[in-house]
């Protein structure tokens, strides 16, 4: 299989709502989407990277810039290349994990699909569906945020995840444990807006018997998570912080998290996720799928690998209209609380070319 080049093309794509986190409000998707075409077969990857470096160091511009400038012509160099070398071939340029991610898929899905191989059985999947969680944006009032909750709990999801930040934190987790009770799975995540000394206002959260708290401190502040676990009862779970199987391991060993957020694009990709599934796994750390907002593309690959068997608590794979009123590949929907694990070759969706299209803002064609 010969790589013949990649299409680099970006979308813009409505949210159904705006997203509020404690780093910004999200009103749409400015989605970097690439195709690798090889003498064999087309793939499909999608970049997690946001508009703006507010998440994670990454923004949308910066990615296809990398990618056109260094990671495409290091690839198009390299001898002997398949996915699974991907991220060696690019590891000489730090960081950049959302470009680098994006290229691995594309490559991965092409190959499989040459070879009409599943995504999720190549991963190591033990499941054909997953069951959903949906991650809950900071809202104005908290009767809107009940109005919320209550709307997605009647649509069968089966965990509800608040953001939270300084000032939205226990009045709205104690307003939805008064209204739908402490049998839902309920957690939070603070993307990084409290510091040490906000662990007794994070300790009042512990009588809600959430199922974790998720990313509370700065990303580079692990060291903290794990002293702040010794004063909360509600486990730690890391998202910002863990960026590798490397990043995992220590931040587990050091006591930092009893719960790891795997995150594909913040990570480096599908593989270097599976490799964090089984370190956490080796350590009896529980994992979940995150997610990035992602169109069908990346929910394709990301409910295959939530489909593994470390996968034991539900992941961001919410349904495409929890995002879009209209996907760019066939929608995923939710059933009974789950989504289905996409079965044929490679991710095993395949992008709508009337809807692509009518959301492409740029296409750029990089020749290998
Ligand atoms: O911190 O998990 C996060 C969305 C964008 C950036 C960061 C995060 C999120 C979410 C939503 O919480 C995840 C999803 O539903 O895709
Ligand atoms: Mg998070």
């Amino acid at each position: 299989m010969q790589l013949e080049g990649f299409e680099l093309r970006r979308i813009t794509m409505p949210l159904v709502a705006p997203f509020r986190t404690s780093f910004g409000v999200q009103t749409g998707r400015d989605v970097l989407l690439v195709r690798a075409v090889t003498t064999d077969a087309e793939g499909w990857g999608e970049c997690g990277a946001l508009a703006d470096p507010v998440y994670s160091p990454e923004y949308v511009d910066g990615a296809e810039d990398v990618m056109r400038r260094f990671l495409i012509p290091a690839l198009a160099g390299a001898p002997r290349l398949d996915a699974s070398r991907v991220a060696t071939i690019l590891a000489p340029f730090k960081g950049h994990r959302m470009a680098k991610c994006a290229l691995e898929l594309a490559l991965l899905d092409a190959e499989l699909r040459a070879e009409g191989r599943p995504l999720a059985r190549e991963l190591g999947a033990v499941r054909d569906r997953v069951p959903c969680g949906v991650s809950v944006g900071i809202m104005d009032s908290v009767p809107q945020l009940l109005d919320a909750v209550g709307g997605y709990l009647d649509q069968g999801y089966v965990r509800i995840k608040l953001k939270i930040e300084p000032g939205w934190d226990v009045e709205p987790v104690r307003a939805v444990r008064e209204r739908f009770g402490d049998d839902v799975a309920l957690q939070v995540d603070a993307n990084t807006a409290y510091t040490l000394a906000d662990a007794r206002q994070l300790a009042k959260l512990d009588p809600f018997d959430l199922l974790l708290i998720e990313q509370p401190l700065d990303e580079e502040d692990v060291l903290g998570h794990a002293e702040l676990a010794q004063l909360v009862r509600t486990p730690i779970c890391l998202d910002e912080s863990i960026t590798s199987a490397a990043t995992a391991a220590a931040a587990i060993r050091l006591g930092a998290c009893r719960v790891v957020n795997i995150k594909p694009g913040r990570v480096g990709g599908y593989l270097e996720a599976r490799r964090i599934h089984d370190v956490a796994a080796a350590a009896g750390v529980a994992v979940w799928c995150g997610g990035m907002l992602e169109t069908g593309v990346g929910r394709a690959a990301n409910v295959a690998l939530a489909a593994l068997p470390g996968f034991t608590m539900p992941g961001d794979t919410s349904g495409s209209d929890r995002y879009y009123a209209s996907d760019i590949t066939e929608p995923f929907v939710l059933d009974d609380g789950h989504l289905p694990v996409p079965t044929g070759p490679g991710l095993g969706v395949e992008t709508r070319p009337d809807q692509l299209k009518s959301v492409t803002t740029k296409t750029e064609w990089v020749s290998c």
